[in-house]
């Protein structure tokens, strides 16, 4: 891996770990061997001829495939909260890419504002990125994708980790406004016997959505309620937005302004916008002392029981500034008594129809930074990372020996340092439920381990049947949230027909199952800096497999195959070898079966789901408990496919603290006609039931006493 700096790049501290990362002298160093050509103006440009056959894989938080060819992209962190197929930018900007084919390398851009990434879409064989500036320093990878991946995955540094109860099912919606409503919630999962360890608190919670305040009417007796919820096995995540209202006597507003910890317009005044408390200061995350005191303010929360948060609104969304809107009225009124034409009529409407996440506003605010000031346009792509950083700065500060819960919205690349992302405002709709699949690979490759989408879809209304398949999907995904808009229809797992609540109940039962299999997947991806969710091209080289973008491979061995359509019962899966299919039937009933290679359609039920193991693959399942920290590993279910040999490593620690130890179990199995199970390691596992298919298509049922 090598860089080049050209001109003043502003420090992202994006990537972290240099020690396999050479400065270079020149563009010619830097770009020798790729093809790439760079043109440093006011707008740099890296363009590359595509070879026929070359695919681009990464960008992380962006829209359509695996393969990123044929489209066009954008980095620019935008609160957008309808995904539809058209749209060139999410909440995060992971300007990582590979290209793979021809030539195979990798580019990193650490610029924090601007940059299209057309890929093939103006000009089918033509790569062009456009950098909206001169400034930036610019990281080319060498080697195959997966080495790529992995040096790029090392340079930014290991993910943040989160607590083990986080890997548990999680129960959000906007909003459960009060006391009462998350009780209820709470009991429901209670009666219903279905495994949850959160329950989510939105804005409601907040007095007049002023961050760290409690509403007392709607939640009197915060802190006892936080610890009857916990001694209930629930714990409590509320949200943090981003900007903080403008109040006499509230003191992170008064604070802010008395040290000048918010952003400030062009007369040094500090920036006024609009979200959900009306008007807003917005601090200066990129600001180290704006940022540490911010974090600091997490405390008010932690002091009370609280130990996760989600930092929301940090694009940064802005509804309205102060200066637009009254532009907009005083334009609107100059209108009034007038027989507008047609065009005039559309001229007033854009008045307010761009009122929201203008880019005017965001170039008429400025951040200060270690004596400098720069305009938040130019640094836009690292507000909510370093809304996120603060916290994780924070928490690390001040309760060092604990994890603590943490994602955002809004993103850049080394964020995943100090939290998780959820993918923003999906929708109820089955195609957003097929981008989820699709996209997890490249929030992966930008080190997004700990992340995941709203189950169901944030807006519109969930189906059962969509409800149903999406959780099936989401079984995989570390970050297991169902969470929806207000006014939509509910889509707890209780929320449908009793048959839907039913399979529900077994697919978060058997997430649960899967727990120290999961954990223990994701501990070794953060560590060996590997993928926890693969593209099928990165473990097989048949060009077929180039094509498959709704089927995954998954920690060590596992293709998943998820059901993504209305009405299906099954569906097509393109096996690239001989697998052992497993189909889950409920929590605690399956079918194996061994598959030849090539296409097939299998029957798919709406309360079955589909996984393939690879040949030498075990899969170990826990017994469920609702609550992940009851989980015990005294008693592993075990699934494999064998042919001589095959091994597992079992990761466990103590799920909470920051440093904690970390043991091994490793399970191994031999086949020589008889099944031979053996172990090192103790994690304190006392037995293992095996079910082992082996390739001359034998299966093989028993106990191991360890
Ligand atoms: O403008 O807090 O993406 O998850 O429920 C909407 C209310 C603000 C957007 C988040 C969503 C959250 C909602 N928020």
């Amino acid at each position: 891996m090598k860089y080049l700096n050209i001109g003043t790049p502003f420090e992202t501290d994006s990537i972290v770990d240099f020690e396999n990362i050479r400065p270079v002298e020149s563009l010619s160093d830097l770009l020798d061997g790729t093809g790439l050509s760079c043109d440093v103006k006011d707008v740099t440009t890296l363009t590359y001829k595509f070879d026929s056959n070359d695919k681009v894989y990464g960008l992380g938080e962006n829209l359509r495939g695996i393969n990123k060819r044929g489209g066009i992209y954008e980095s620019f962190c935008t609160d957008d909260p309808n995904h539809t197929p058209d749209k060139r930018a999410l909440y995060g900007a992971h300007n990582f890419f590979i290209v793979d084919g021809k030539k195979s390398f990798g580019v990193y851009i650490d610029f924090p504002t601007y940059i299209e990434f057309d890929f093939g879409f103006s000009h089918k064989d033509e790569l062009k990125v456009s950098i909206e500036g001169k400034d930036l320093r610019l990281y080319i990878i060498e080697g195959d994708k997966k080495t790529i991946v992995s040096k790029f995955l090392k340079a930014i540094g290991p993910s943040f980790l989160p607590p083990k109860w986080a890997f548990g099912f999680q129960q959000s919606r906007w909003s459960y406004p009060d006391n009462k409503a998350i009780r209820e919630i709470a009991d429901k999962f209670i009666e219903s016997d279905i495994p949850c360890d959160t329950i989510y608190m939105d804005i409601d919670y907040m007095k007049d959505f002023k961050n760290f305040t409690i509403d007392e009417e709607r939640f009197p007796n915060f802190e006892s309620f936080v610890k009857d919820l916990k001694d209930d096995g629930f714990r409590l995540i509320p949200i943090i937005d981003a900007g903080c209202k403008i109040e006499d006597g509230y003191k992170t507003h008064e604070e802010g302004v008395k040290n000048r910890y918010y952003c400030e317009d062009s007369e040094g005044k500090p920036f006024v916008g609009a979200v959900w408390p009306g008007l807003v200061h917005f601090p200066d995350f990129i600001n180290p002392e704006a940022r540490k005191w911010f974090g600091d303010q997490y405390d008010f929360l932690i002091d009370k029981g609280i130990e996760g948060f989600w930092n929301d609104m940090n694009e940064p969304a802005i509804f309205y500034s102060a200066k637009k809107l009254e532009e907009a009225i005083e334009y609107a009124s100059n209108q009034k008594g007038k027989n507008l034409g047609i065009y005039d009529f559309f001229k007033l409407k854009d008045q307010f129809m761009w009122l929201s996440n203008n880019k005017e506003d965001y170039q008429s605010f400025y951040h200060r930074v270690d004596g400098n000031t720069y305009n938040h346009y130019d640094l836009h792509n690292l507000f909510g990372y370093n809304m996120t950083r603060a916290a994780g700065e924070a928490f690390e500060r001040n309760h060092p020996e604990k994890r603590i819960l943490l994602f955002s919205r809004a993103s850049y690349i080394g964020m995943h340092r100090y939290g998780g992302i959820w993918t923003g405002d999906n929708h109820a709709w089955w195609e957003h439920l097929t981008q989820n699949i699709k996209m997890m690979p490249s929030l992966n490759m930008c080190g997004f381990l700990y992340s995941g989408a709203d189950i169901g879809g944030f807006g519109g209304n969930a189906s059962g049947e969509l409800a149903t398949r999406w959780s099936q999907f989401a079984v995989y995904t570390p970050l297991f949230r169902n969470h929806a808009c207000m006014g939509s229809r509910h889509q707890e797992p209780f929320s449908f027909e009793d048959d839907t609540t039913q399979v529900t109940r077994d697919i978060i039962r058997y997430r649960y199952a899967f727990i120290t299999y999961l954990y223990s997947e994701f501990m070794k991806a953060r560590t060996n800096n590997t993928l926890l969710f693969r593209p099928l091209s990165f473990d097989f080289e048949d060009e077929h497999c180039h094509q498959v973008e709704d089927q995954l491979m998954y920690g060590s061995g596992i293709m998943l195959a998820p059901v993504h359509q209305a009405n299906a019962k099954g569906r097509y899966v393109y096996l690239p070898e001989k697998m052992l299919e497993y189909k889950i039937k409920s929590n605690d009933n399956y079918a194996l079966e061994l598959r030849e290679s090539g296409h097939q359609y299998v029957q798919v039920q709406t309360k079955e789901w589909l996984n393939y193991l690879r040949q030498g693959t075990l899969l170990i399942l826990n017994e469920v408990k609702n609550k992940v920290e009851d989980i015990s590993v005294e008693t592993l279910d075990l699934i494999g496919f064998v042919d001589k040999d095959a091994s597992y490593q079992v990761y466990s620690d103590d799920g909470i603290s920051r440093d904690a130890e970390a043991s091994y179990f490793d399970i191994h199995v031999k086949y020589d006609g008889q099944i031979h199970l053996s172990h090192t390691g103790d994690i304190g596992c006392k037995e293992i039931s095996y079910d082992i298919v082996t390739t001359d298509n034998k299966r093989h049922k028993g106990v191991y006493h360890v």
